[in-house]
């Protein structure tokens, strides 16, 4: 099973199910709140299958560890078997260990349409992660409709061209590229998010990363530009002019009316315009808490003088959780070099547009979410410069984000070995659910990209240049630090 139950107590005998689309589809649970909310008990004797969760929630995810106990074929959309099927009598009793299990999608720098955000949110339940923060704007795109500033769709939503591999080569491909969500497709993707108790958690990048919206209304920044066709960090920002804040909080305002979730992302990272930066971080402080809700930023959020308490992803490296939350900060922790889909999986010269620090499955399954009642867990990020297709995102997804689910949900004591055991089980699961994963033993022929060269950077180097760029957030988290 995958991610490893708590506690599972095999028993003699079994239960045959002679119906199996009937016991499927009537498959669900009762609710005992003496279980924790996201915890849950399945029982199987020689006279049923009982399921019993914490809340809806639980209830939910003991129904996935039984769909693991029966064979493979239920992950797909339709099957014919008619059994009969044989599960062995089992106890398990189960919760996770961290309450933020989520996922990171950049729709921005290539667009998923709706249908594959939805198949990939039935894949992330699968693996009973329960955040799905959607990066909805960049420099190289806008995808959601904003009723108020239809511009920043019809404009900001698509870009003459995009760079073929990394941006050290300067290489474009000539063909246009873009997509958004319209409001009633963000209901639906939330709505059906929900009832898989996935929580979508928006994030509008501001105030770098905004190219994209400056080429839409051109005087909310500095100058003419257009929508981002490179890779890299762009020079737009956003200036700071009245009407330009009122228009920003025009447009959370519609974000919020979408998006039922606690936290909203407000991105503040790579920035070079300190100003802008503090500004816009609290302006959406206060008007963020003033609905009730909680700003999410990236790290260089904390660069802000006296930030108020927010959440923060921490991404620049190892170390930074631990002292965002000793500095009084929720944190989620999102290490580059551990969690950063985007970096290669391997030094496998064949690993398609190789870039960042190598990441490889291993890695991703020792990654341990540091343990401080302010960690409220951990995600990984899914940048897509280089994934220009939902296949492209199969491949860097999976299987590591398998892995990814056992250090967030069950990061107890199991081997790396047994982890290899149980995902040869659970490949079979995602083949029959149309997953194109990265086989174990590299990338297939048509998965890889000797069109596009990537840009491998090394392990050593990265964390020197990570730590020089976060030396003040350890200061900040010292106990006699100088803030
Ligand atoms: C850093 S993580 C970024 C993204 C890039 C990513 C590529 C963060 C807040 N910013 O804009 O896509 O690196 O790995």
């Amino acid at each position: 099973m995958l991610p490893l139950p708590r506690s599972i107590t095999v028993q003699p005998g079994s239960f045959v199910i002679n119906d199996p689309a009937t016991f499927l589809s009537t498959l669900s649970g009762e609710i005992d709140k003496t279980l924790p909310p996201e915890g849950y008990r399945v029982t199987v004797t020689p006279t049923g299958v009982s399921v019993v969760g914490g809340s809806p929630a639980g209830a939910f995810y003991g129904v996935q560890t039984v769909k693991q106990l029966l064979p493979t074929v239920v992950y797909r959309a339709a099957w014919q078997d008619d059994g009969p099927w044989e599960v062995p009598c089992i106890e398990i009793t189960d919760s996770p260990a961290f309450a933020w299990r989520g996922c990171m999608l950049d729709v921005a720098r290539h667009f998923m349409p709706k249908h594959d955000v939805l198949r990939f949110i039935d894949l992330l339940a699968m693996h009973k992660l329960n955040v799905l923060h959607l990066h909805l704007t960049d420099d190289q795109g806008w995808r959601l409709q904003i009723r108020r500033y239809p511009r920043l769709t019809s404009v900001g939503a698509w870009r003459r061209e995009s760079m073929v591999g990394s941006r050290q080569h300067e290489r474009f491909n000539g063909r246009p590229h873009g997509g958004f969500y319209t409001q009633d497709d963000i209901r639906e993707i939330v709505a059906y998010a929900a009832q898989r108790f996935v929580t979508v958690v928006p994030e509008i990048d501001l105030p770098g990363h905004t190219q994209a919206a400056l080429a839409a209304y051109p005087q909310w920044g500095l100058e003419e530009t257009e929508v981002s066709t490179r890779w890299g960090i762009s020079r737009g920002v956003l200036n700071t002019l009245p009407e330009t804040v009122a228009a920003i909080k025009d447009i959370f305002g519609e974000v919020l009316e979408l998006f039922p979730a606690k936290h909203i992302g407000i991105g503040g990272d790579e920035c070079g315009d300190r100003e802008a930066q503090s500004r816009y971080a609290l302006e959406l402080y206060s008007f963020l808490t003033a609905h009730g809700r909680i700003p999410l930023g990236w790290d260089e959020v904390l660069e802000v003088p006296d930030l108020p308490p927010m959440t923060i992803a921490a991404w620049r490296g190892p170390g930074v959780t631990e002292a965002i939350a000793s500095a009084g900060y929720e944190v989620v922790a999102c290490p580059d070099t551990s969690v950063y889909l985007d970096y290669r999986q391997s030094d496998d010269p064949r690993e398609p547009i190789p870039v960042g620090t190598v990441l490889t499955l291993s890695d991703v399954w020792h990654f341990e979410v540091p343990d401080h009642e302010r960690v409220l867990g951990a995600q990984v990020n899914l940048w897509t410069e280089h994934a220009d297709s939902p296949r492209t995102v199969d491949y860097l997804a999976f299987p590591r984000l398998s892995a990814f689910a056992e250090a967030v949900w069950s990061p107890q004591p199991s081997t790396y070995d047994m982890f290899v055991h149980r995902l040869t089980t659970h490949l079979k699961r995602l083949d029959a659910a149309g997953v194109e994963y990265r086989p174990l033993d590299g990338p297939l022929p048509w998965q890889e990209r000797p069109d596009a060269a990537g840009w491998p950077r090394d392990r050593a180097e990265r964390e020197a240049e990570l730590r020089k760029q976060t030396q003040f957030v350890r200061r900040l988290g010292a106990p006699d630090g100088d803030h």
